[in-house]
């Protein structure tokens, strides 16, 4: 097994000294490297000095999104461009990529952290990992890849999209860890059963599946329809890529690399801490990059934190499933909304596939959302009261849970867009106006 039981079941106490050293360390490693940082803290009256221990992490600035864009595209590493060995970005919805740089260390420390995820997956040397996340600027590919050569697992370089080759391969090479997004999972598990061949002939038992938010129904309709394991992997380019959260075989949390990656939780208006267990904004400060540290990156991502020992021994902190991003978050008519809420209501009940759209829009100034959502094949049907019947349905649990009316529309199955990448899940047309 290559996994670092030191770290992950230290207690926390020598763990908060590891922290408190190479935070100390990282400081004044960007107040001497990166302008950008030494700036902040001059405008702040700080200096290395003034930081002794993890505790006085708040003392210290806040990066944004915004900070990375104006400073695009390498106007944040900290180290000359012969020492960074490679470069990522993420490309968002509007603008500019954000560009992340790596060392050939940080390359290092970042496949190290897969490996932890991989191990506590259950997987070793002798799996096959099918990568079907994207190669390419998006880390999903190219992280997951590095990580599973760590362990010495044998590695499908796929990337994502081919469905058809995915299966022939999966099926031929007997694959047995499938990396991909949760929402491509499910148009595999879909494919394979169009494909015909028998579901017993496969190998697969786990997969890796993130970037992108999902929930606890989402991974029992994984778990059913491709007859596997779903585990969680968290993680953004702006930090390492996958790898800086994963799940345990207890799937009661995700467990942070927090010897590399030192998470808060701040209230995204006031930025102020919160206590433990209480839900807020994430935020990462880097312990050991090299290529391009970040102090306080605000990740936008929506969870909480928990730091009781796992049953599996692993005292790492866990993390909630994340509900969603500040920015994700849609004001309908006053209310908040975020999708992972509507995806919860779709997947308890039986009559509806796990693939639906939002498309919001403004009439009469007046915000309108509508959910347009697939009938499993049993359920679909064309006599108009059933469907009504079930849009009833659909409808009042929906009121129920968001305290908002919504239009649902029901539509044929498998009719919705597939995505082989991160899914798209909502459509504001607002914004275009
Ligand atoms: O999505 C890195 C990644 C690749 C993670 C493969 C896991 C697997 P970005 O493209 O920078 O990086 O997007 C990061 O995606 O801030 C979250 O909002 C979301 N995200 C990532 N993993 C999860 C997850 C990659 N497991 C953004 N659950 C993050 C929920 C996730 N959201």
């Amino acid at each position: 097994m290559v996994w670092n039981e030191t770290i992950e079941c230290m207690d926390q106490e020598s763990l908060r000294k590891i922290q408190s050293i190479r935070l100390k360390k990282i400081v004044s490693y960007v107040y001497h490297n990166t302008p950008f940082y030494r700036k902040k803290m001059q405008e702040m009256d700080l200096t290395p000095d003034d930081i002794h221990d993890i505790d006085d992490l708040v003392k210290l600035p806040f990066t944004t999104k915004e900070d990375l864009r104006d400073n695009y595209p390498f106007g944040l590493f900290a180290v000359p461009m012969n020492q960074i060995v490679r470069i990522h970005g993420s490309s968002g919805t509007t603008g500019k990529p954000t560009v992340v740089g790596y060392t050939r260390k940080d390359v290092a420390t970042w496949s190290e952290s897969l490996a932890r995820c991989f191990c506590a997956y259950g997987a070793d040397s002798s799996d096959i990992f099918q990568v079907a996340y994207g190669y390419g600027l998006f880390t999903g590919g190219l992280g997951a890849h590095y990580g599973a050569e760590h362990i010495g697992a044998s590695v499908i370089p796929m990337s994502s999209g081919n469905t058809e080759k995915q299966i022939t391969l999966m099926h031929d090479f007997g694959s047995t860890v499938l990396c991909c997004t949760p929402s491509y999972a499910l148009f595999i598990a879909d494919a394979i059963k169009d494909s015909g061949i028998p579901r017993d002939e496969f190998k697969l038992k786990a997969g890796a599946f993130g970037a992108e938010p999902w929930t606890e129904s989402m991974r029992k309709e994984i778990e059913e329809k491709l007859g596997i394991k779903s585990y969680d992997i968290y993680g953004l380019s702006e930090v390492a890529g996958p790898g800086v959260g994963y799940e345990c075989e207890y799937q009661d949390g995700t467990h942070l690399n927090e010897d590399h990656y030192f998470p808060e939780i701040v209230d995204p208006k006031t930025l102020e801490p919160v206590k433990p267990g209480e839900t807020g904004e994430l935020v990462f400060t880097h312990l050991t990059k090299e290529g391009m540290p970040l102090l306080r990156y605000r990740t936008k991502d929506l969870t909480a934190l928990h730091y009781e020992t796992c049953r599996c021994g692993r005292t790492l902190v866990r993390m909630d499933r994340i509900l969603g991003r500040s920015d994700d978050m849609l004001i309908i008519r006053g209310v908040n909304v975020f999708p992972t809420q509507v995806e919860s209501v779709i997947l308890e009940m039986p009559e509806f596939e796990p693939h639906y759209l939002l498309v919001v829009d403004r009439v009469n100034n007046t915000d309108r959302m509508e959910l347009r959502v697939e009938a499993r094949p049993e359920y679909y049907s064309d006599e108009i009261n059933k469907m009504l019947e079930l849009k009833k349905k659909i409808t009042a649990r929906l009121q129920s849970v968001l305290g908002l009316g919504v239009d649902v529309k029901i539509v044929e199955p498998r009719s919705l867009e597939r995505s082989m990448g991160k899914a798209v899940r909502v459509i504001d047309n607002r914004k275009l106006k």
